[in-house]
């Protein structure tokens, strides 16, 4: 393998580290963007990251063209849900909405039969409760299985519904890493890349003459 070409797959594969390490959290806004899945089984799926990971949907009930909310959260190894803050809830003075979670990739029960029994947890949720984080509440839904502290690194389906005119609302899922600190300061993900390009630049060149 000549010296250029070696150079060049350095290059390449720093380039795919940087973008391995730069994966940001999740932002998605079903009012702009399509809906948010209303088949249980088969749920909108998001990779919490660290930090910030926000999610806005809009829901109604039967009387407007019902829309139910399913989606999956997967928290990776080494990151937890340490946080859940409703940053913000529009809807009639007095709609509430209602967000209840199972461990797994899809929504077990149907709505209409589900009870908290078959719950992880669960929120009935609204314009009381913007700016606060939420989590501690969602763990202890009566007669839900309950939980305390963060949430693990797992699958979470996430069933969110209510039942008058139209709401929307958004939730900020905060990723918080478990990993311990790094003895050594890591290179930043824009420096690990403008040192890829370099290399990838002067392979290029390299070829060249
Ligand atoms: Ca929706």
């Amino acid at each position: 393998m000549k010296g250029t070409d070696k150079m060049m797959r350095f290059g390449l594969a720093l380039l795919l580290l940087c973008v391995a390490v730069s994966v940001s959290a999740f932002e998605y806004d079903d009012t702009v963007q399509p809906d948010i899945s209303d088949d249980r089984l088969a749920p909108d799926r998001f990779v919490l990251a660290l930090g910030d990971n926000r999610l806005t949907s809009a829901q109604q009930g039967d009387a407007f063209g019902r829309d139910i909310d399913y989606f999956v959260i997967e928290v990776p190894a080494g990151l937890v849900i340490d946080a859940v803050f409703l940053e913000r809830y529009e809807a009639d003075p007095g709609n509430l909405a209602f967000l209840g979670l199972q461990e797994g990739t899809i929504f077990s029960v149907d709505p209409a039969a589900a009870t908290a029994a078959d719950l992880l947890g669960g929120i009935v949720f609204g314009a009381p409760q913007v700016g606060q984080d939420v989590l501690s509440e969602i763990g202890t839904l009566a007669g839900a299985q309950g939980f305390t502290g963060p949430l693990q690194p797992g699958s979470y389906a996430f069933w969110v519904q209510q039942t008058g005119p139209p709401n929307e609302g958004t939730l900020n899922f905060r990723g918080r890493s478990t990993l311990p600190p790094r003895p050594v300061p890591a290179l930043a993900p824009w420096s690990i890349a403008t040192l890829a390009l370099l290399v990838l630049l002067v392979g290029l060149y390299s070829r060249r003459v």
